[in-house]
């Protein structure tokens, strides 16, 4: 595998389709472009064309275009093809490209990875464009168009702007050390300049939850004693069965996961096995896998079924912040529960079942989150931006230490900023972000 090696995939969906796009990347683009017999094209303007094999029979006639390099996703000479969406219009293309010298497919990414090679973008705008690909919902669809768009770039190119200042400031101030009248207030604007960069840094970190969160989804763990009636809830919010729902006490043993988009958020509600003391190893399993979730779940619903005391599992519960208790089977009690619960509802009469996704997104607090689009998205990015503030913290309270060794300190900052837009050393990096594309990309 060479990057001098030209590149080409299937760059739309699968195949049968109205069209395929093939998309081809490297140095010899128009060479190709010649031997599929359609010569020269004018750069960027689709042309209806002839594409033929090497003994100049027709394989299809389609719509082709050219991007000269520098101008173009790869920043290397690209063209697109857009024929019939057949397959075999699509292997036979593939056959004429894949005979030549030094033409091979496309690894997943690797486009993009090209793209990134040539400074068309960064890893965060790469990391956006692979978010943005698989996007399912509208929320993700505005974090990840605003990340590839460069959103977290310009900040965090920004920040290493106002590093570098500083550091200039000091080098300065180092020069001119000895004359006589050096302003003292040019290393307090250092300082504090330094100071009001921690808080932003703060502010943002302080985010990446929600980042994270809106990016994988929210978490809403559905729990409770057997027969409760979490699978009836499950189906009953996905609109669909998903679950089986019977009157045997342990009916759930693995966990059922429906992905829900509620207000623009994916929402990943998981069914799980009734909490109780079991000699079945297959549902003490499934328990098990029940508990794990609540750990990790951003969102609870705790149900308890008429007649059953709430406080049989509250142990399992004491590490869950954030938790709805709902009495079910509201049909057979009425409305009024006399538990301690947040709501009551039937899913049998569906009654208040849609007051719970009122409560549920209150819970959330989604409303909060849609404003603020330049979020950290990734643990990658959080772990370096920590580094990164904590290296700015050092120079900042170590006021005693020479002011060479505080500007280093700077510098590593700098370094750890860099590796989030990989500006700075990240070959060992890259291999993890590429592959996360599908082949075409
Ligand atoms: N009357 C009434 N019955 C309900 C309601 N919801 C569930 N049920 C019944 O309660 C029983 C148990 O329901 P499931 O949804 O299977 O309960 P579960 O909590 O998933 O049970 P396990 O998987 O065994 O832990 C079934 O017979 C349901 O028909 C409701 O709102 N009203
Ligand atoms: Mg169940």
């Amino acid at each position: 595998m060479s990057e001098f090696d030209t590149i080409f995939a299937l760059s739309s969906g699968s195949v049968p389709a109205g069209v395929a796009v093939i998309r081809i990347s490297g140095l010899q683009v128009r060479f190709a472009l010649e031997t599929l017999g359609i010569g020269e094209l004018e750069p960027r303007v689709a042309s209806l064309k002839s594409i033929r094999k090497q003994n100049n029979q027709l394989i299809d006639r389609g719509l082709v275009l050219f991007f000269p390099n520098p101008h173009s996703f790869t920043g290397e000479d690209c063209a697109e093809l857009h024929v019939h969406g057949g397959r075999a219009v699509v292997d036979s293309i593939f056959d004429e490209l894949g005979a030549l010298d030094r033409f091979r497919f496309a690894e997943a990414g690797e486009f993009t990875k090209r793209a990134y090679d040539n400074g068309k973008m960064d890893l965060t705008e790469a990391e956006g464009l692979a978010d943005l690909l698989s996007s399912e919902t509208e929320m993700q669809r505005k974090l990840a168009v605003e990340q590839a768009d460069g959103g977290l770039r310009r900040l965090y190119e920004q920040w290493n702007a106002q590093i570098l200042r500083s550091r200039a400031l000091i080098e300065a101030e180092l020069d001119f050390s000895d004359e006589e009248d050096i302003p003292g207030s040019v290393s307090d604007q250092i300082w504090s300049d330094i100071s009001s960069l921690i808080s932003d840094m703060n502010d943002h970190l302080e985010k990446s939850k929600i980042g994270e969160i809106s990016r994988s989804g929210f978490s809403i763990v559905i729990a409770g004693a057997p027969n409760a009636g979490k699978s009836s809830l499950m189906n009953a919010i996905a609109g669909r069965e998903v679950a089986i729902v019977s009157d045997e006490q342990g009916t759930t043993r693995d966990v059922l996961e429906v992905r829900l988009d509620l207000e623009g958020f994916l929402v990943v509600l998981k069914d799980t096995a009734g909490l109780r003391e079991t000699d079945s190893k297959v549902e003490r399993e499934g328990i098990r896998k029940a508990k794990s979730e609540l750990i990790q779940a951003d969102l609870v619903l705790y149900l308890i079924e008429p007649g059953q005391s709430e406080d049989t599992y509250a142990n399992d519960f004491a590490d869950v912040s954030n938790m709805i208790i709902i009495g079910t089977k509201s049909d057979i009690t009425g409305a009024h529960w006399q538990k301690d619960t947040d709501i009551s509802l039937s899913t049998r009469s569906m009654a208040d079942v849609d007051a719970l996704l009122d409560l549920i997104k209150s819970k959330l607090a989604l409303s909060s989150i849609r404003d603020d689009l330049v979020v950290p998205t990734r643990r990658r990015h959080v772990d370096l931006l920590k580094s990164a503030m904590s290296e700015l913290e050092y120079a900042l309270s170590n006021s005693d230490l020479p002011i060479e060794i505080r500007s280093e300190h700077l510098r590593i900052s700098q370094d750890n900023l860099g590796r989030i837009t990989g500006r700075v050393d990240v070959e060992d990096l890259l291999g993890v972000i590429f592959s996360e594309f599908c082949v075409g990309k």
